[in-house]
């Protein structure tokens, strides 16, 4: 058993109704197992009637479900959450379980040992299994992310991260709520780069990953993340050459 509160943020999209029920029990008896204290808030974006249905059945003192009419957002309306948690340490998961559960208290257990943000990985060494489809995009995105970034982290994408509250929630503010919803899946992405850039210090953590039938993924849809993506890079460029004028 820890020693210390955890709040688990669960980002939902018309999600199987019955699935959505079952996992949410598994994440809860987990938690009561693992952690002293605990809270869950299902997040949902604007999800069709059957899983807002299913939402409303999941009543526990440990569980609350904030309902958005905007959406999908991908993570801006998840982000927007974060300032809601009730403990210092935050984390969130994707529904569909992809990310074994054991893996969530050494990411937690990183935060305690003074990392700011802990993240699940799945190119830490290994390679997840995956259609061809969805590596080739996946390792085309890491690819650019890299050369444009020159980010450290090897997996931005992941949908299972920690944070201290104190850290994330002014970071979330910096970047603002994209009401245009382009960011989409980017906001993973633009968060660790801008906290790498702040100097925060981020665990990567190897995680096993199985690829889930039930996937949101929408190619086009993604591909509208792609001038979120330059902005930054001009932003941080246009940072760079100011701090040289400075100098
Ligand atoms: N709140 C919210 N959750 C979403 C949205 N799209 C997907 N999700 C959730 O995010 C998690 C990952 O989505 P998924 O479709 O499995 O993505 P994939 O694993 O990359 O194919 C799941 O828990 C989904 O229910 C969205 O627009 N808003
Ligand atoms: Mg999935």
């Amino acid at each position: 058993m820890k020693q210390y509160p955890i709040t688990v943020f669960l980002p939902v999209y018309n999600f199987t109704p019955s699935r959505l029920v079952s996992n949410v029990a598994v994440v809860e008896n987990y938690l009561k197992q693992n952690y002293p204290q605990y809270e869950m808030i299902i997040v949902d974006d604007n999800s069709n009637e059957a899983t807002r249905a299913a939402m409303k059945t999941l009543v526990s003192p440990t569980l609350s479900v904030l309902n958005y009419d905007f959406g999908p957002s991908r993570r801006e309306n998840l982000a927007a959450s974060f300032c809601k948690a009730k403990y210092e340490y935050l984390c969130y998961m994707d529904v569909d379980l992809a990310t074994d559960l054991n893996c969530l208290p050494p990411l937690t257990d990183s935060l305690e040992q003074g990392y700011e943000i802990a993240i699940g990985s799945r190119y830490k060494g290994i390679q997840p299994v995956r259609n061809r489809q969805r590596y080739w995009i996946s390792n085309t995105y890491r690819l650019v992310l890299k050369i444009l970034f020159s980010t450290k982290v090897l997996d931005h994408t992941c949908g299972f991260k920690a944070f201290r509250k104190s850290v994330v929630v002014p970071i979330v503010n910096e970047m603002g709520f994209d009401r245009t919803l382009r960011r989409g899946w980017f906001w993973d992405a633009e968060m660790l780069i801008r906290a790498q850039d702040a100097g925060h210090t981020i665990n990567e953590i190897a995680v096993p990953w199985k690829a889930d039938n039930e996937s949101t993924f929408n190619i086009k849809r993604e591909l509208k993340l792609l001038p979120c993506l330059a902005g930054l890079w001009f932003k941080r460029l246009f940072r760079k050459r100011n701090r040289k004028c400075c100098n």
